[in-house]
């Protein structure tokens, strides 16, 4: 096992330091920053205007990711966007720490709001989070419940007719322990499972915290019932975490695709954050 998977395995997540360059980051920053005006304050979660191969601007992401999805072959799109999510300070707010999940603004959630959820789903193949500039822990960073993979697996292993989303996570979070702030360098990118339950949080910094999500889609579900050592990491995790050596899974129902609140929003040119 490389050093790479064995740290996903053990975390649920892994950061590829150095990924992308800086100065690519920082030019990306200053121009959707300088659209966001001066007085803004809190989170904005900015769509898309361009996109950019994970093999051209983040290669060792790229190698990472798929390694985790097991290969190229395994991957139905990926990418790296300017849809940044920039946190910035806001004095109405108040800062709150990981363990206080049960912190007014907390927002957990296991992302896909888009799709009908399923323990083997290929939709939501990873979560990739990509640090746009350096993120400190009181900077509005990304808090994730590292022990919350097992709990959403059990959950959707215990509901194969689907879950539409979102899926429903308080119980798992006031059962967990371990809770984080994903911070690291300007040019990191985090590839983070896809069961990772995370929440956004307060900047109490004066420095504006500049992220973006990104999603692998598989081209076919995950499976549980591979010949020992041929899962891939991503699907490894779970079986780690149920606990087992394999699983059969078969899907009751509809997989589907959901008109989400935020594409919704985005349709009507309201604002999404
Ligand atoms: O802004 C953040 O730190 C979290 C973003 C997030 O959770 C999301 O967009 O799904």
């Amino acid at each position: 096992m490389s050093e790479l998977t064995d740290r996903f395995r053990r975390d649920g997540y892994v950061a590829v330091e150095g990924a992308m360059d800086p100065a690519f980051c920082e030019s990306v920053v200053v121009d959707v920053l300088a659209g966001l005006g001066t007085g803004a304050t809190g989170r904005h979660n900015l769509p898309a205007t361009r996109s950019w191969a994970l093999d051209d601007v983040a290669p060792a992401a790229a190698a990472a990711l798929d390694e985790l999805v097991g290969g190229r072959d395994a991957i139905a799109f990926s990418g790296i966007h300017d849809n940044l999510i920039v946190n910035l300070a806001d004095p109405e707010a108040t800062w709150w720490a990981p363990h206080e999940v049960a912190a007014p603004g907390a927002g957990w959630h296991k992302d896909g709001d888009w799709f009908r959820h399923f323990l083997d789903s290929p939709e939501q193949g990873i979560l990739g989070i990509v640090l746009w500039r350096d993120v400190d822990a009181d900077q509005g960073a990304t808090y994730v419940v590292a022990d919350s993979i097992g709990p959403v697996a059990r959950f959707l292993a215990e509901h194969p007719e689907g879950v539409d989303p979102p899926v429903p996570v308080d119980e798992v979070v006031a059962s967990c322990r371990d809770v984080r702030a994903l911070t690291g360098r300007q040019g990191t990118v985090i590839w983070a499972h896809p069961f990772l339950v995370h929440s956004a949080s307060v900047n109490a910094a004066d420095r504006p915290r500049v992220i973006s999500n990104t999603v692998a889609m598989l081209r076919e579900p995950m499976r549980f019932d591979r010949p020992e050592g041929r899962h891939t990491p991503v699907e490894q995790v779970v079986l780690d975490r149920l606990g087992v050596d394999r699983l059969e899974f078969a899907a009751t129902g509809r997989r589907g695709r959901i008109e989400s609140d935020r594409e919704r929003r985005w349709k009507a040119g309201q604002p999404t954050s």
